[in-house]
C-alpha cells in the first residue's frame, strides 16, 4: 500500500492538551534525542521525511478555551488535530509511511483522519486501526468522566461522537472517519462503564488483558489479525500505557496489569509482517512523571517504533 517499502515521513507533535498532566509534549523529542531517527536511517534503512521540528502550534492556541460538551480545551484539540490531519495526509499522500511522535492520544484524532483519507484516495479502500491500549479512549462528551478529550479520539474517529460542522470537531468528514467494523484493540484493561457498553453496542473487537492471558499474545494477534482481513492498509495507534507501568512507568494514566515489552514489540513485529501496515502514532510518553523511570519509558518507545518498523 505504500510507494516503496522506505519512504516515511516523521511528524513530531509537542502537544499535551488532550489531558491535564504537563510533560507529554517532551516526549518526541526524547525520542528523537535518544538517536531514533539516526536509528531509522542507518539501521532501518528508511528514507526520512522530517521536517526537524517538534510542532508546538503556539500560534493555534486560542487566547480562551471554555469548556464545551464538557471537553476541557476543545478549541486547542480541535485546531491541532485539524493542523496535523492535513500534515499527515501530505506524507500519506505521496505514499510514504508516517511516523507520528505524541503528544497525548488526542493527536490521533489528527493521524488517522489524514491517513484515512489518503488511503481512500489513493487506493479506494477503507483503513483499518489497531488501537493498542490499556484504555478504549472511545468516551464521547457525554459519557466522559474527566472531560480530557484524550479519552475520546476513538468516538470522534468513528462518527460514535459528532459535532456540528461550526463547532471545533465539526471538521472531521465522512472520508476522514473508520469504521467501528475495522477497528480492533489490544491490551485493554482500564475500560469506563459507558465505553463498555459503546464497545457491545458497536459490535467493536477488543483483546483485553484478560484475552492475552487465556489465549496468549500469539494467537490474539492471530484473532486480531484474522478479523481485520488480509490485504487491509492498518493504522497502528500505540499507547505507551498499554504496556505495565514495570516497562513503562512514565506515563499520564498508567495501569498496573500490562503487557510486557516483549508483547508489545511482537504486536508491532506482527503488525509489521502483514506488509500492510501504513502508519503509526507512539503516544502517552511523559517524560517528566518519573524522573527514575523516564529513560526506561523512553527506550521502550523506540523499541516499539523499531518493531513496527522492521526490526527483528
Ligand atoms: N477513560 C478515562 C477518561 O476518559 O478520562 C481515562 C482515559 C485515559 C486515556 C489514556 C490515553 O489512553
Ligand atoms: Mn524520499
Ligand atoms: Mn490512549
Ligand atoms: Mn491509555
Amino acid at each position: 500500500f505504500l510507494s516503496t517499502k522506505t519512504e516515511l515521513g516523521l511528524v513530531a507533535v509537542g502537544f499535551s492538551g488532550g489531558q491535564c498532566k504537563p510533560g507529554v509534549d517532551a516526549a518526541p523529542m526524547a525520542l528523537i534525542e535518544s538517536g531514533l531517527v539516526e536509528q531509522l536511517k542507518d539501521d532501518l534503512k528508511y528514507d526520512v521525511h522530517y521536517d526537524g521540528q517538534v510542532h508546538a502550534y503556539a500560534d493555534l492556541m486560542p487566547k480562551t478555551d471554555p469548556d464545551y460538551r464538557g471537553m476541557k480545551k476543545p478549541k486547542a484539540v480541535c485546531a491541532v488535530t485539524k493542523q496535523l490531519s492535513s500534515q499527515v495526509y501530505e506524507h500519506a499522500k505521496k505514499g510514504r509511511f508516517v511516523l507520528t511522535l505524541g503528544g497525548d492520544h488526542s493527536i490521533a484524532i489528527g493521524t488517522i483522519s489524514g491517513t484515512a483519507k489518503a488511503i481512500r484516495e489513493r487506493l479506494g479502500r477503507d483503513m483499518a486501526v489497531i488501537w493498542v491500549d490499556a484504555h478504549a479512549d472511545i468516551n464521547t462528551p457525554e459519557t466522559s468522566d474527566s472531560g480530557n478529550i484524550h479519552g475520546m479520539p476513538v468516538a470522534f474517529l468513528t462518527g460514535l461522537a459528532n459535532d456540528k460542522p461550526d463547532a471545533p470537531f465539526g471538521w472531521l468528514n465522512d472520508d476522514q472517519r473508520i469504521s467501528p467494523k475495522k477497528l480492533v484493540y489490544i491490551g485493554l484493561r482500564d475500560v469506563d462503564r459507558g465505553e463498555k457498553k459503546i464497545l457491545r453496542d458497536n459490535g467493536i473487537k477488543a483483546f483485553s488483558m484478560h484475552d492475552i492471558d487465556r489465549y496468549g499474545i500469539g494467537k490474539v494477534m492471530d484473532m486480531a489479525l484474522g478479523w481485520i482481513g488480509s490485504d487491509t492498509p492498518i493504522h497502528l495507534s500505540f499507547d505507551i500505557d498499554a504496556l505495565d507501568p514495570m516497562w513503562a512507568p512514565s506515563t499520564g494514566t498508567a495501569v498496573r496489569g500490562g503487557l510486557t515489552l516483549r508483547e508489545g514489540d511482537f504486536i508491532a513485529e506482527c503488525v509489521h509482517e502483514t506488509g500492510s501496515l501504513v502508519a503509526l502514532d507512539l503516544v502517552e510518553v511523559n517524560p517528566s512523571l518519573e524522573e527514575q523511570g523516564a529513560a526506561e519509558t523512553v527506550r521502550a518507545g523506540v523499541s516499539i517504533v523499531r518493531s513496527s518498523l522492521g526490526d527483528t
